[in-house]
């Protein structure tokens, strides 16, 4: 009696399982966010080891450009794992790894490092570069004018994505022709940047200045380019390496680039080392940043803070507040103050792509 009881227990819930998994299964299959993991499933079991790898030198219209160790092989991403770029802005990016057979890239492997910024939306990563040592951020003493908060966004990108920043201040050759005000930004900006031990050049492709410690510091590296439309990233390229890349003319009137390169290009340099370079861009969102991105940058503001009398004090106007009080002695460079305040904006939600472009 007590034995038919419990089969019929057990019977009951066998049944319980059973329609708790057909539950769970019609649950996972319409659940959209897990498509894309089933999908990575299905191009996993089709990954075989024994496919020839290749590395993703650009994206064009056209397709894919990989080096297939021999020669450019143009591909196509495979049905399945362009499902799921529907999620993803982009699914495969310049220095990717790949798998592929034929015409058909099957599988990326994993990357080491990645350089992203929001996409034009601020909803989705948009990845620049993949698998890079280190993010050369070209920036411009002049035509275009230096822009010291953009560097900031691209040292915090770097580091998020596990790539050394580089600072390149090219066009220093027009110093001498600088005004009284561009000048004195050079130093400040030089005097705030330097006690953050990044290594900071400055160069010329006109008068050659620096080109040779440039080349050292990408021997056996491998870097990509990066930094506004017009202040010389592919005329640097070209000058150390003896290339011929396409450069660009200034908008007469506001010197600002004109977006000459217009896709992210993979290289092979001689002498050892790779590069990427990319097209200019005129405001840098960073993809994921957190209020700790922001004071784990600005340590020197960090630090300061621990004497203001608020202990949530934002150092705008706040009584009592170390940070402003610094500013006024001239402890702290306004320049990182500033760029401090319009990251802290961006890490609470309060900065769109718009606003950016203008600071
Ligand atoms: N005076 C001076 N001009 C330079 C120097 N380097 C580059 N230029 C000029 O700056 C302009 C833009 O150079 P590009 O190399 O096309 O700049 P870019 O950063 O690649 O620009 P995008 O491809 O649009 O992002 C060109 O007219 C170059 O001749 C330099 O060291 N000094
Ligand atoms: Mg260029
Ligand atoms: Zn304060």
């Amino acid at each position: 009696m007590s034995g038919d009881f419990l089969d019929e227990e057990q019977s009951f819930h066998d049944r319980d399982k059973k329609k708790f998994r057909k539950e769970r299964r019609h649950a996972q299959e319409t659940d959209r966010s897990k498509f894309k993991k089933t999908d990575q499933k299905e191009v996993k079991k089709e990954f075989d080891p024994n496919l020839p790898r290749g590395r993703v030198l650009a994206i064009t219209g056209e397709g894919i450009w990989i080096d297939d160790g021999v020669n450019r092989r143009l591909c196509i991403l495979k049905g399945l794992l362009k499902k799921e770029k529907l999620q993803a802005k982009n699914l495969i990016a310049v220095g990717d790894f790949v798998r592929y057979w034929e015409h058909s890239i099957l599988h990326v492997e994993e990357r080491f490092s990645s350089l992203a910024r929001q996409d034009i939306s601020g909803r989705k990563e948009q990845l620049i570069a993949v698998n890079i040592d280190q993010v050369l951020i070209i920036a411009s003493l002049t035509e275009p004018p230096l822009k010291p908060a953009l560097v900031d966004r691209y040292i915090i990108a770097a580091r998020k994505g596990n790539m050394h920043p580089i600072l390149i201040v090219n066009k220093i050759d027009l110093l001498s022709k600088a005004s009284e005000q561009e000048k004195e930004l050079f130093h400040a900006f030089v005097a705030a940047y330097e006690p953050l031990g990044l290594p900071i050049l400055s160069v010329s492709t006109t008068s050659g200045v620096g080109i040779e410690a440039l080349r050292c510091l990408m021997k056996g590296k491998s870097s990509v380019f990066s930094g506004q439309s017009g202040v010389g990233k592919s005329s640097l390229i070209n000058v150390a390496f003896g290339l011929t890349l396409k450069t660009g003319d200034l908008a007469q009137k506001t010197f600002k680039g004109t977006h000459t390169t217009t896709t992210a290009e993979f290289l092979t340099l001689p002498g050892g080392g790779y590069c990427i370079d990319t097209p200019g861009v005129r405001s840098f969102g960073i993809w994921g940043l957190e209020k700790r991105d922001v004071t784990s940058h600005f340590t020197e503001i960090t630090e300061l803070a621990y004497g203001c009398k608020f202990p949530d004090c934002a150092h705008i106007e706040e009584p009592h507040c170390a940070v402003l009080q610094a500013l006024e002695e001239k402890k702290l460079s306004p320049l990182r103050y500033e760029s401090y305040k319009s990251l802290l904006a961006e890490a609470r939600g309060d900065i769109d792509n718009w606003t950016r472009d203008k600071l």
